[in-house]
Order: structure tokens, then C-alpha cells, then sequence
């Protein structure tokens, strides 16, 4: 009698990804998962290796974003794990699918605290931080562990999902034909949710009520991939519309109707407001005063029923997924039906003009050395041919100038530092938009923001991704040190060359510090499609603290 034929723990998880069409992996290997990934490798599935893990798990969770399919991201156990966290919890954040599978130690002595090499109760620890934690403890069960961890994360509000696999699960062995019945192809993973009916007419006829409507587009608009139903809800009721960052592009941002050159205009005077995937959360002020207006009604349509009333009474709450609430408005809408008036609409067109005439003496000055909005103008002009391009960006006077400057014509073009306002996910986002797209990526990056995850330039060199990262070289957090002494807590080192960062890698790297040469620099790296970095040097006292959000910073009354 021949043996059975055998499989092992490696090869399940391998067999039950690829069965749930998962084709790329972001990580960092070392034991236990070092032949996980070797083996995923032969068995095609592209696998991108990382110098950080929070980077690998960035580039998973924008993927997610990406793809509407969860981004992967392998690391070892406990420092592996935990680095991978903050990447799991900010995807959670964000609502963006993704799932950290982690190594892990021996149950046996984990659980005691007996001491083993790399010890942590890995999935309790998760639990805080993700939409879901699991543990497979036996290979016949990572068929079922894994077809949870896709359904969870991509269901309903995506999130990120912890998969524990200890060490000896993946090396145990397993009669291949319980193997095979064990695995589990994932059904319509991310089910439409239809809205109730009655919802759509009680927002259709709040909107019909309205003379001043706004519509907000946030970046769970963007990541439902409802483009078309958006864009014709929204020329066909010529209601206004403002993007908040991630989805800019979602209507090109010189569409007539966008109101972005009139924000708080816009905001503080609507009367009824339409937020399709958007939190009020501090990005919109809680929609709460002295922004907005005591007398706005909201609908609001999201995926999520308790995300209703989180910080205003929702009038018009319509739970769903967005392509099938647009498709709903837009089926239900009797022509004319909803009617900006025409002094809203005027009043909004001269504010626009107003500001972009204010903003253009800032964006038209040539300064040396280079301020924030000059530099910006120099990476537009370079940018206005290549609607394809992806745009990361983070920092914080480099991300508050470069949202408002730089014009997104595409959706899901725009990816950054999003609701946590966190720092370093700039070289992953890029890596992980470069992997699923294969377009070019520009991240433009504080030189702060740059130092969380700058040592990946070596995995773009590595993959040929063809990115170029442009930093906003100014010396520091939110401003350089101008004076000589002890370093100041914002401040870093002065005159940095970054770009010889890259050349340590075989990239090509630009120092620039004036506009002409930026342009060209851009230029010329987006022609070659190749890993670049452009050091482009900004006045050290041009930034202001906090940037945009100044607000948010207390002030001790103390400290001079
Ligand atoms: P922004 O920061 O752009 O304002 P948020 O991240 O605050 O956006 O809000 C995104 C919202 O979109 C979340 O409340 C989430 O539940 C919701 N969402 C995500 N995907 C979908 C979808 N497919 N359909 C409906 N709502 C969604
Ligand atoms: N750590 C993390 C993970 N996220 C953060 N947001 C911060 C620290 C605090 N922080 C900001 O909010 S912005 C910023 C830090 C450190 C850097 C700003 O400096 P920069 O950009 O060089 O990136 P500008 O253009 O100089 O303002
Ligand atoms: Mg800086």
C-alpha cells in the first residue's frame, strides 16, 4: 500500500490565497514564516519584501484600498507583529481592507510567559486595534481562518483583520485530500447592500426642500468605485460638491461644480447637506459650529448604521453600499426634482473666483529660496499632462499646500496621511499603489514625514517601482531651526542631501532649489519610469506650526 499523499500547513495557506485570487504580499520574513513566503513565491504570487514592517502593512492597506480585494501583509512574531500593528490599525482607521498575518511563538509557553524566542499573546494584542483577530490552531482550519479574515475585511465598513499562525501550525503535516476539502473559495466576499427604499425618498425629498444643497464626497465614495453613479447624481441635480482629500479626483477637481476654492463659504452656509462616505469627524469639525451652520440637515449614506448620529442628528440616514444607494437616488429622481437656487449657485461661483484671484499672487511669486506654494506650482505644471499619476502625500505644511494646489482628475489617484493624520506611510503607499497599478508614483513628503519609512527607497531601487519621491526640504517639523545651537525639538539636520540617499541604491537623485529645475527634474524622472528623489529645498521659514491645523495644537501660556 503506497502512503498518502501529504501537504503541509506552508502549502494551505498558500493554496487557500491563491483560491481567493490574493496574487501579491507585503512583508518582512524571519521564523516561522521565511518558507511562507519563499514558498508563495513559487507558487506565483508576487511578494514584495520590505525594510520596516508598518511599511509593508501601509502598502497592504492601500492595495486594499485599491482593489476592493483585503491587502496582505506576513511578518514574524512580536516585534514583527507589533510594527505590523500600527499599518493594521491605521487601515482600520481608514476603513481600508487588509489583513496582517503574523508568525507566532509556541502556544504552550506564550501562555504561560515562560519565555520563548519572541514571545507575545500576539492576538489578544491586535484585538483593540482591528476590525477582527483570529487564531488558526489546527491546519485543517486555515481554510475556514482564511475565508473569515476575507470576509471580515472586506465586508460592510472594510477593516483590517489579525490572522495568527503559530509556527507549529504551518509546519504541521496533513493528509492532502482532507487538505483539499478543508479549503474554502470566499462567495461575493463584499455583498451589495441595497438601502431601504423608504430611506431614498425621505433623502430625496430633504434634498428637494433645499436651497442652498452641498454635497460631500468622502473617500469611502472613492474606494466603493461608484464613479459613474456619483458623477451623474451630481450634474443631474447641479447640487455643489466639495472632496474632501482622498477623493479629490473623483470629479476632476476643475469640474464647474466643485467648490473646493470656496470650502468654509460653502459649508457654513448650506441648508442641507448630502455626505456620501464621509465621517463628520475632526476633518469636517464634527459639523458642528463655528464652521457649519446650527440650521444644516444632513443625509448622510454610509455603509455603516451606526455611523449615523455619531456627532449631528442625521435627518435622512440611507445605510448602504454607495453604487447601489447613487444607482437607487439616481433611478428614484424625477427631473428637476432637486433645485439649487440660482443665487446659491451664484454666490458660490464669485466666492470661487474671489479666492483663486487671492491665491494666485501666492502661487505666481517666485521666491529663492523656494516657498511651499512655489514649489507646488512647479510639480503641477509637471504634473498637468500625466492625469495617470498617483499622488502620495504627507507631511504637514507639504500636505495641507499640495492638497490644495495640486488638481486630481482621476479618482483614486490622491492617497494620504488620511484620518489619523500619521506619519510614515508615504514610501509603503507608494510601493503598494505602484504594485497593483503599475503607474507612476509621486510622493511628496515632508522631510519629517520622509524619516518614518525613508529606508524603503532601497525596496523601490530593489523592484524598479517606478516612483519619485519629492522632498520638501525645510530643515524640520513644520519649520527649520534658523538660529545655530542645540537642536530644537522641530528641528533637523540643516542642508540634508536626501537625494544621495537614493544613489546609495542606484536610483537617480536631484537637488534642486529653484522652480525650472523641479519641473525638470520631474520631468525628466517620470519619462525614465524609474526609482528617483528630488531634494528640493524649501525656505526653513516658510512653514507655519501644526500647518493647516494649528488649531488642534495647545499652546502652553508658559513657555516663551
Ligand atoms: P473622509 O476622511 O474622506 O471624509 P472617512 O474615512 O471619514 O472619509 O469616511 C469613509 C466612510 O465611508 C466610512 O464611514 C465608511 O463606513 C464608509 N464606506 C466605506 N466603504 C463604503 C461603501 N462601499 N459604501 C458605503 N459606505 C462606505
Ligand atoms: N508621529 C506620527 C506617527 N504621526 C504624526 N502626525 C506625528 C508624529 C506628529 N507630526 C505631525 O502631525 S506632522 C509631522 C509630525 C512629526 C511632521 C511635519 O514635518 P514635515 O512637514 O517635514 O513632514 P512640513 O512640510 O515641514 O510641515
Ligand atoms: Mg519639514
Amino acid at each position: 500500500m503506497t502512503a498518502p499523499a501529504m501537504t503541509d500547513g506552508f502549502h494551505l495557506v498558500v493554496d487557500a490565497l491563491k483560491l481567493n485570487g490574493i496574487d501579491t504580499i507585503y512583508g518582512v520574513v524571519g521564523i516561522p514564516v521565511t518558507d511562507l513566503a519563499r514558498l508563495a513565491q513559487a507558487e506565483g504570487i508576487r511578494y514584495f519584501g520590505f525594510r520596516h514592517e508598518q511599511s509593508a502593512g501601509n502598502a497592504a492597506a492601500i492595495a486594499g484600498y485599491l482593489t476592493q480585494k483585503p491587502g496582505i501583509c506576513l511578518t514574524v512574531s512580536a516585534p514583527g507583529f507589533m510594527n505590523g500593528l500600527v499599518a493594521l490599525a491605521n487601515a482600520t482607521t481608514n476603513c481600508f481592507p487588509m489583513i496582517l498575518i503574523s508568525g507566532s511563538s509556541d502556544r504552550a509557553i506564550v501562555d504561560l510567559e515562560q519565555g520563548d524566542y519572541e514571545e507575545l499573546d500576539q492576538m489578544n494584542a491586535a484585538k483593540p486595534y482591528a476590525k477582527a483577530a483570529y487564531r488558526i490552531n489546527r491546519p485543517q482550519d486555515i481554510g475556514i481562518g482564511i475565508a473569515r479574515a476575507i470576509r471580515v475585511a472586506v465586508s460592510g465598513r472594510p477593516g483590517g483583520v489579525y490572522l495568527d499562525l503559530p509556527a507549529e501550525v504551518l509546519g504541521s503535516v496533513l493528509d492532502m485530500e482532507i487538505a483539499k476539502k478543508s479549503l474554502i473559495q470566499v462567495v461575493d466576499p463584499a455583498p451589495r447592500q441595497i438601502p431601504a427604499p423608504d430611506s431614498i425618498t425621505r433623502a430625496i425629498d430633504l434634498l428637494a426642500t433645499a436651497q442652498r444643497p452641498l454635497v460631500i464626497l468622502g473617500k469611502g465614495a472613492a474606494y466603493a468605485q461608484a464613479d459613474k453613479e456619483i458623477r451623474s447624481f451630481i450634474e443631474a441635480t447641479h447640487i455643489p460638491f466639495l472632496p474632501m482629500s482622498m477623493a479629490k479626483g473623483l470629479l476632476p477637481d476643475d469640474h464647474p461644480q466643485s467648490v473646493a476654492a470656496a470650502r468654509s463659504y460653502a459649508i457654513s452656509r448650506a441648508d442641507v447637506v448630502i455626505l456620501i462616505g464621509a465621517r463628520l469627524n475632526w476633518l469636517l469639525s464634527h459639523g458642528k459650529g463655528p464652521l457649519w451652520s446650527e440650521s444644516a440637515r444632513f443625509v448622510q449614506v454610509d455603509i455603516s448604521p451606526t455611523e449615523m448620529d455619531s456627532n449631528r442628528p442625521i435627518s435622512a440616514p440611507v445605510v448602504g453600499d454607495i453604487k447601489s444607494a447613487l444607482a437607487a437616488f439616481n433611478a428614484a429622481l424625477k427631473p428637476g426634482q432637486i433645485k439649487p437656487s440660482t443665487a446659491w449657485l451664484d454666490s458660490i461661483t464669485e466666492r470661487k473666483q474671489k479666492n483663486v484671484e487671492r491665491m494666485a499672487a501666492r502661487l505666481n511669486a517666485d521666491p529663492n529660496p523656494m516657498s511651499f506654494a512655489s514649489a507646488l506650482r512647479a510639480i503641477r505644471n509637471a504634473l498637468a499632462k500625466r492625469p495617470d499619476v498617483y499622488i502620495v502625500n504627507e507631511g504637514a505644511n507639504t500636505l495641507d499646500f499640495a492638497r490644495n494646489i495640486i488638481d486630481m482628475h482621476e479618482p483614486r489617484r490622491r492617497l494620504d496621511s488620511g484620518t489619523w493624520g500619521v506619519m510614515g506611510i508615504g514610501m509603503g503607499y507608494a510601493i503598494g499603489a505602484a504594485a497593483v497599478s503599475g503607474q507612476p508614483v509621486v510622493a511628496i513628503e515632508g522631510d519629517s514625514a520622509f524619516g518614518f519609512c525613508g529606508m524603503e527607497v532601497e525596496t523601490i531601487c530593489r523592484y524598479q517601482l517606478p516612483v519619485v519621491t519629492i522632498i520638501f526640504n525645510n530643515n524640520g517639523i513644520y519649520r527649520g531651526d534658523v538660529s545655530s545651537g542645540v537642536p530644537s525639538p522641530t528641528g533637523l539636520i540643516k542642508n540634508a542631501r536626501y537625494d544621495k540617499i537614493i544613489e546609495a541604491f542606484g536610483g537617480t537623485g536631484y537637488h534642486v532649489t529653484d522652480t525650472p529645475s523641479i519641473i525638470k527634474a520631474l520631468s525628466d524622472a517620470l519619462e525614465a519610469g524609474k526609482p528617483a528623489l528630488i531634494n528640493a529645498v524649501i525656505d526653513p521659514t516658510a512653514g507655519t506650526e501644526s500647518g493647516h491645523i494649528q488649531g488642534l495644537n495647545p499652546k502652553s501660556a508658559l513657555v516663551v
